[in-house]
């Protein structure tokens, strides 16, 4: 940190509000100076900002949970313990809800974190034969929903494909009774393709790989990635990663979680089946009558596949080939024209295996018991790729609402400490990023909401049509553009193409392509599809598809994928609203996955789209710091002759008298009920200063003393 003379340089400052200047270069060098020593984790007030050290540091030992337990949140070093335990101790004594939230980039430590987070709650919470019991289920539901939900992509090799969402549930105690999970918008389409590099979901791997020779043939699989269609074109192994062991490991979560040893085959016959259906080809001609036919060219896949769910093979077979379309009372048969659309559609069963979860995890409270609840959400962060699509395009929102919710929050949980220590406070500017959540989620302007339209509309239907009507309505939204709009406004920018939308997100602009934005909207899975899979004898997939079942049958459209997700992340963040916040913000050091390399450029990046620095100003808008009287007392009360050595009456007074001799501006200082409470980081920084020079004062008189009496 070369440049800048803050006292507090040699600690390379643990709270970044105390950093002077405050600017992005001094951020991201304090960030880096302190990833350098190991010191991956720094507040910004009771922020934790968490940089990934790709190694194992020795920093998550049991010693380790017994320090941060007996301890205060100031008083040891930054660190994820000093948040999960001021949020249980909150939770537990003053009786507050409470939720952390774990944002930050692909790889940047967030499902690491929030394991961390869980394991450090079951290490302090008591100890009891039944607690042990649930507090296994919570920590044992990490592998199961990693081996269907996680995948190695390009940025992380073990990297979550959908967002999570946890309620950990307290008895009155404090003691944990259980948990529901709730995830959001599994990326689907990995089942059935995925780019160069990166594999398919962890759990066909491990199928493979870790079941006995018994297991396959009861599963009429073969052990050869190779031999499967959404599998062979990456090689199956990854240095690092043992997919047998972890498929034991998994299998043996599932039962600590309460699955019966019939329900784990059926989700592993599940998982068969999803698998083999990627070897089942369609091929389609055209018959004398110039209709188009489609028949399976792989019989013997598609007659296992039927063996495995008790399913007669023509049914299926029909099912995939052809659509039932209901019109003027008649039932017409129609040949699919891209057939592979049934397969796609039909892997959501991999996708609900994930919900399955939350039946055996449920908590056993009955309802009139007190609970206290911990939320923890681990939600994939901003995106910006070099071509951006629906799931981008939804992530993004998801990331815009947190962002909101962030800045509410944080204001909210200012303002409510001033109130609650009874100080003057005046409200801070701050940029309101509801405009673009609301170009995105207005019911009737918004763009989720002109795409749904899009999609119901009868007759032909496309992204072109969808992007003019986006172009009439939005052209002149300060948040949006595309090429349309700018040749409109004259604007000549050649990085913006056709067929594109671009939205300026308050973490920066992001250009959307709106190909696959309807089919991916719809979601839909041809009834005929959903009926074949109600019909089979096999109760898991029963289950996958009740819209199957032919009393039910609607003639209503399914909600689509982009109203679903709307309406999920409007209860989460009520959710999220009613509960107290804690952040852990991660940061992804390098793109190399090394050890302890740290690119300053992308760092810049993130506390960038983190919102780092507008974190700071808010937190530091009021006053910067606040301490509770008695600590404050402890560490400054040498500064004055009246407070030192000891000071016998109260606290508060103690702190005013002490400051009172040390002449800072009456507006710096504010004194509230409990806590003493500083405006600029500079009188802080005075203090500490004056500080160290007394305790080096006072370290050469005690020097002196001793030499006097040897
Ligand atoms: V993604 O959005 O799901 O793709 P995450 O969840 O943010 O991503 P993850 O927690 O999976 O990232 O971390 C990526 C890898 O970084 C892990 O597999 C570890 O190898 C490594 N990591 C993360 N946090 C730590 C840590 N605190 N200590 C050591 C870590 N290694
Ligand atoms: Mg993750």
């Amino acid at each position: 940190m070369e440049g800048t003379s803050s006292p507090l340089d040699a600690e390379a400052v643990a709270d970044l509000v105390l950093l002077d200047p405050l600017t992005e270069e001094s951020l991201v060098r304090t960030l880096q100076e302190r990833f350098r020593r190991h010191d991956i984790y720094t507040y910004i007030g009771n922020v934790v900002i968490s940089v990934n050290p790709y190694q194992s540091l020795p920093i998550y030992t049991p010693e380790k949970v017994e320090e941060y337990h007996n301890c205060s949140f100031f008083a040891v070093k930054p660190h994820i313990y000093a948040i999960a335990d001021d949020a249980y101790r909150s939770l537990r004594d003053r009786d507050r809800d409470q939720c952390i939230l774990i944002t930050g980039e692909s790889g940047a430590g967030k499902t690491e974190a929030s394991k961390l987070v869980m394991s450090y709650v079951a290490a302090v919470s008591s100890k009891g034969e039944e607690v042990n019991k649930v507090k296994e289920q919570l920590l044992q539901s990490n592998p199961v929903l990693e081996a269907f939900g996680n995948a190695k992509t390009v940025r992380n090799d073990n990297s979550s494909r959908f967002g999570k969402y946890m309620d950990i549930e307290f008895d009155f105690k404090g003691e944990p009774l259980g948990g529901v999970i709730s995830n959001y918008l599994l990326e689907k389409s990995r089942i059935v393709r995925h780019v160069k590099g990166e594999r398919n979901f962890h759990i066909f791997y491990q199928l493979l790989a870790g079941a006995s020779p018994q297991l396959l043939q009861q599963l009429k699989l073969r052990q050869d990635c190779g031999h499967y269609g959404y599998l062979n074109r990456e090689s199956s192994s990854l240095p690092g990663m043992d997919d047998a062991a972890n498929f034991h490991t998994m299998q043996d979560a599932m039962r600590v979680i309460g699955f019966s040893p019939a329900e784990v085959t059926e989700l592993l016959e599940v998982t068969a089946v999803v698998l083999k259906l990627g070897n089942v080809q369609l091929s389609s001609s055209f018959q004398a009558s110039g209709m188009e036919a489609c028949s399976i060219t792989e019989p013997q896949e598609l007659r296992e596949i039927c063996q495995l769910i008790g399913l007669d093979s023509s049914t299926l077979e029909q099912a995939l080939c052809s659509r039932t379309v209901k019109a003027r009372d008649e039932t017409v048969l129609t040949t699919l024209t891209v057939p592979q659309v049934s397969r796609t559609t039909l892997s959501r069963g991999n996708a609900a295996s994930l919900t399955g979860l939350n039946t055996p995890l449920s908590p056993q409270v009955k309802s009139d018991e007190q609970r206290k609840v911990m939320g923890v959400l681990d939600i994939y962060g901003f995106e910006i790729f070099q071509d951006n699509g629906f799931e981008q395009f939804i992530i993004n929102y998801c990331n815009e609402k947190l962002q909101q919710i962030f800045i509410l929050m944080t204001l909210k949980e200012e303002q409510e400490e001033y109130v609650r220590e009874g100080i003057q406070w005046t409200p801070v500017e701050f940029f309101d990023n509801s405009i673009i959540c609301n170009l995105i989620e207005n019911s009737t302007t918004g763009i989720l909401a002109m795409l749904d339209e899009e999609c119901l509309r009868p007759g032909v239907v496309n992204e072109d049509t969808f992007l003019t009507k986006l172009n009439q309505l939005l052209g002149t939204h300060k948040h949006y553009e595309s090429k349309e709009t700018q040749n409109a406004r004259h604007v000549t920018d050649t990085s913006l193409p056709a067929r594109c939308f671009r939205i300026h997100h308050y973490a920066g602009k992001v250009t959307y392509n709106v190909t696959g934005f309807i089919e991916k909207n719809n979601d839909l899975l041809f009834r005929d599809l959903s009926q074949a899979m109600w019909a089979a004898r096999h109760a898991l997939l029963r289950s996958l598809f009740p819209e199957g079942d032919p009393q039910k049958v609607s003639l209503k459209l399914p909600p689509t994928a982009g109203f679903q997700f709307k309406s999920s992340v409007a209860m989460l963040m009520k959710n999220l609203y009613s509960k107290n916040p804690n952040y852990i913000r991660c940061i992804k050091p390098n793109d190399t996955k090394s050890a302890m390399v740290f690119t300053p450029e992308l760092v810049l990046a993130q506390v960038r789209y983190l919102g780092l620095m507008e974190n700071v100003r808010v937190r530091r808008a009021g006053y910067a710091f606040r301490q509770l009287y008695g600590p404050f007392l402890q560490r400054y009360k040498m500064l004055n002759p009246r407070t030192w050595p000891r000071w016998d009456s109260g606290d508060r007074e103690g702190a005013e008298v002490l400051l009172a001799g040390l002449a800072f501006p009456a507006e710096e200082l504010a004194f509230g009920h409990t806590k003493v409470f500083i405006r600029s980081p500079r009188t802080l920084f005075d203090l500490e200063r004056q500080r160290q020079e007394r305790v080096a004062q006072l370290a050469t008189l005690i020097q002196k003393m001793f030499r006097g009496w040897r």
